[in-house]
């Protein structure tokens, strides 16, 4: 595959900074020589920078001026780049999502293909700029790209990606503006609870043959904290009982096996926060299997 890394920290999404650090430690961690190894063809395209935009600072939202700017950004390149090769997303706070799906939509729709999007998450990530108590706007990229409305200040989501062509996995701090809003939609969700009763790859499994009748393209959007924070503790909000290192692993390969993803997102990793650099490690090698590695060749589902 023609992978491109695009660096986008993104530190704007949340009152804790961080992230902006967050490519550096990916390359630190050795991601490009990784999937070079793995037989792909790899480009770091460096850093991005946010676009000058004139919006005003807003008295609840935290930095929206440059997370205007950063979606603005990412909206183009993401549509851009995807045209190119499977574009691997470098946070940055999961702000950068509005930008990317956003501009992957464009790209989705240029080629008449439906998009779906895997969100592996603690948090579902749904408010608007006015349900967000916060006032966090890396609480708001599903609720901006699947075409909520309130999102004035933003660049007008073009394809907004139906809610039941989302499906979320990991869930475990939802918040009650959220909660509601998501029961009005027919999105999929897996929360840990799910997880734990049914086991990881049954919710994935269905989405992902939902994924390949429909013809789609599958972007992936992949939080730290989906991941059990004493496996993954550079992040700035921790919540217990997450995924641990199997279950992240099975659904990476599981993906791979499906052929089906076109682009990734690794988001919220705050370096600052690592121990040893052991976060930035697992999000390497979870992006390893999702791009191939593996122990032994076997047909795909052999043990179903
Ligand atoms: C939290 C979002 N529900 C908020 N937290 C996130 O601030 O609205 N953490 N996304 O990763
Ligand atoms: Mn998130
Ligand atoms: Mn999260
Ligand atoms: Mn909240």
């Amino acid at each position: 595959q023609n992978i491109i890394l695009v660096g986008a920290p993104v530190d704007s999404g949340k009152d804790r900074k961080g992230c902006i650090m967050g490519p550096d430690a990916f390359r630190t961690a050795r991601l490009a020589e990784t999937l070079t190894e793995l037989g792909h063809s790899v480009t770091d395209t460096g850093n991005l920078t946010p676009e000058e935009t004139d919006i005003a600072e807003h008295p609840h939202l935290v930095a929206l001026p440059q997370t205007v700017g950063w979606t603005r950004r990412l909206k183009t390149t993401a549509k851009k780049v995807a045209a190119e090769g499977l574009p691997i997303f470098l946070g940055g706070d999961h702000s950068l999502a509005l930008g990317t799906v956003a501009g992957i939509a464009d790209h989705a729709a240029e080629q008449g293909r439906p998009l779906f999007v895997l969100w592996l998450d603690a948090h579902s990530d749904f408010h608007t700029p006015q349900s967000t108590d916060s006032g966090n706007l890396h609480g708001t990229p599903v609720g901006y790209f699947t075409g909520r409305a309130g999102f004035d200040d933003f660049p007008e989501v073009g394809n907004p990606v139906p809610a039941e062509n989302v499906c979320m996995i990991g869930l475990r701090s939802v918040d009650p503006a959220e909660h509601e809003a998501l029961a009005q939609t027919k999105m999929a969700l897996a929360d840990m609870r799910a997880i734990d009763e049914g086991g990881i790859r049954a919710p994935l499994a269905e989405f992902l043959d939902k994924v390949a009748a429909a013809g789609g393209l599958l972007h992936v959007s992949l939080d730290v904290d989906f991941l059990d924070p004493t496996i993954a503790p550079a992040v700035g909000t921790t919540v217990p009982g997450g995924a641990t290192m199997r279950e992240g692993h099975l659904v990476m390969e599981m993906l791979h096996d499906s052929g089906l993803v076109t682009s990734l997102d690794l988001v919220e990793l705050n370096p600052f926060m690592d121990d040893r650099g052991k976060t930035a490690h697992l999000m390497v090698d979870l992006t390893a299997s999702l791009m191939g590695r593996r122990v032994f060749d076997r047909p795909t589902r052999s043990f179903a």
